[in-house]
């Protein structure tokens, strides 16, 4: 069996998709998913460019070679760009594995551990009772789970994730308007003296059944971090989310000594070898890699198994960037994974996005439940992809107010 052409789409209803086809001489084609947020034409130039003539003419079967060929035959290995590019090829061979097997990817891994897989969604308020709104929203609409967000008073602009009048939350990740970014400013003072008491007051208001979810989404020091945890322990968050810069896999360990708020890392890793030791150490609870930028699902799996012997659960990202394929393929991974924790899970279901790639998974009651179709369970529509093209996008940038540049 050989592959014969891989052809790669950039665009989407809103969103820079990255899809990759790839047809094979049997008739099968599998599909995959190469979209780096804010960076999409670079996967898309790296597949094009650089792996898919390569690609052409090997064993579609051989998912794990054909992995091992790109990565340990680069030379200069990873990085999210080339990760995404290979996590793209990965998805679609596992996905001509499934066809060919004729059986849905989570019987591949080992079959189902659980039914629907508990998910969660973004609530975000310019204020409190904003947010406050936010979260009745998708409490009413059945989610077990919410990340919740809100203004800071006196912060002189909205920070991350906020948007920036009341009842204004919408898709805040990517601004469309061009490649220069907005700017943040961010006061870390005044976020720490204001969050934990927000946080209380969520739940004092919502009651202990829900999980709730925060992201510091990196701005936090060490030191700062361990305090925050310390005063939001209270709380009893399911989560407290990137409190510090991913890159310092030793950082956490102060947080560790001082609270035992469960801590998600991950969403920016591309490699086993940004989060093997904040794993094996135990200094995180979940991980949040995501299969699109970390590899694929031969990569993403081998933390998860990593992840799995330290009592690490996963908690793959799933921001609004991501497209329905890397979304169905952890979606596989997650009625498989015996460590699994939960998903983020914006519902990407607007009828333009349902007619370019249809399926049938779908989430019920904050629950998302995976498609018995064989392979990633998802098809795309060629004659629906023309209507769309590449658009320019940017993350903010984010500055202290004596201008110093901070984390987005
Ligand atoms: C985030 C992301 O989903 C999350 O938890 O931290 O929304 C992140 O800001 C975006 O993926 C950036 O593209
Ligand atoms: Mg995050």
């Amino acid at each position: 069996m050989k592959i014969t052409d891989a052809k790669v789409f950039v665009g989407g209803p809103g969103k820079n998709y990255v899809t990759l086809k790839i047809m094979t001489d049997q008739g099968v084609f599998g599909l995959g998913d190469a979209t780096l947020n804010n960076r999409e034409t670079l996967p898309a130039a790296y597949l094009q460019d650089y792996l898919i003539p390569t690609l052409i003419g090997m064993d579609p079967r051989n998912t794990e070679d054909i992995w091992q060929f790109f990565y340990r035959g680069a030379y200069f290995r990873g990085g999210p760009i080339a990760m995404a590019a290979y996590g793209a090829i990965d998805m679609a061979l596992w996905d001509i594995k499934g066809k060919l097997a004729n059986m849905p990817l989570y019987q591949l891994f080992g079959g189902k551990s659980r039914d629907g897989a508990l998910t969660y969604a973004h609530a975000a308020g310019a204020d409190l009772e904003d947010l406050m709104d936010s979260v009745s929203r998708y409490v009413e609409l059945g989610y077990k789970a919410v990340r919740v967000q809100c203004g800071i008073p006196g912060m002189p602009t909205a920070s991350y994730a906020v948007p920036d009048k009341k009842g204004g939350a919408g898709d805040y990740i990517t601004d469309f308007s061009g490649i220069l970014p907005t700017m943040e400013v961010w006061d870390t003072g005044r976020y720490m003296r204001y969050m934990p008491d927000a946080l209380a007051e969520i739940r004092a208001r919502f009651g202990p059944e829900l999980h709730i979810l925060h992201d510091v989404h990196h701005r936090l020091l060490p030191r700062e971090a361990a305090e925050f945890a310390k005063a939001v322990e209270p709380v009893g968050l399911y989560w407290l989310e990137d409190p510090t810069p991913a890159e310092d896999q030793d950082a956490l360990r102060l947080l560790r000594q001082h609270s035992t708020v469960p801590v998600a890392i991950g969403e920016v890793f591309h490699s086993i070898y940004q989060c093997n030791k904040l794993i094996e150490n135990e200094l995180i609870d979940f991980i949040r890699v995501a299969v699109t930028y970390a590899g694929g699902i031969t990569h993403t799996k081998r933390i998860v198994d990593l992840a799995g012997l330290h009592h690490v659960r996963t908690g793959f990202h799933g921001a609004p960037s991501h497209s329905p394929l890397s979304m169905a393929a952890q979606a596989h991974l997650n009625a498989w994974a015996p460590n699994f924790g939960i998903q983020e899970y914006l519902v990407l279901g607007t009828p333009e996005c349902d007619a370019l790639f249809p399926s049938d998974h779908r989430l019920e009651g904050g629950l998302f439940h995976v498609s018995d179709a064989p392979g990633l369970g998802v098809d795309f529509d060629e004659k629906e992809a023309e209507r769309y093209s590449y658009s320019p996008g940017s993350h903010p940038v984010v500055r202290l107010e004596d201008g110093t540049l901070w984390n987005y």
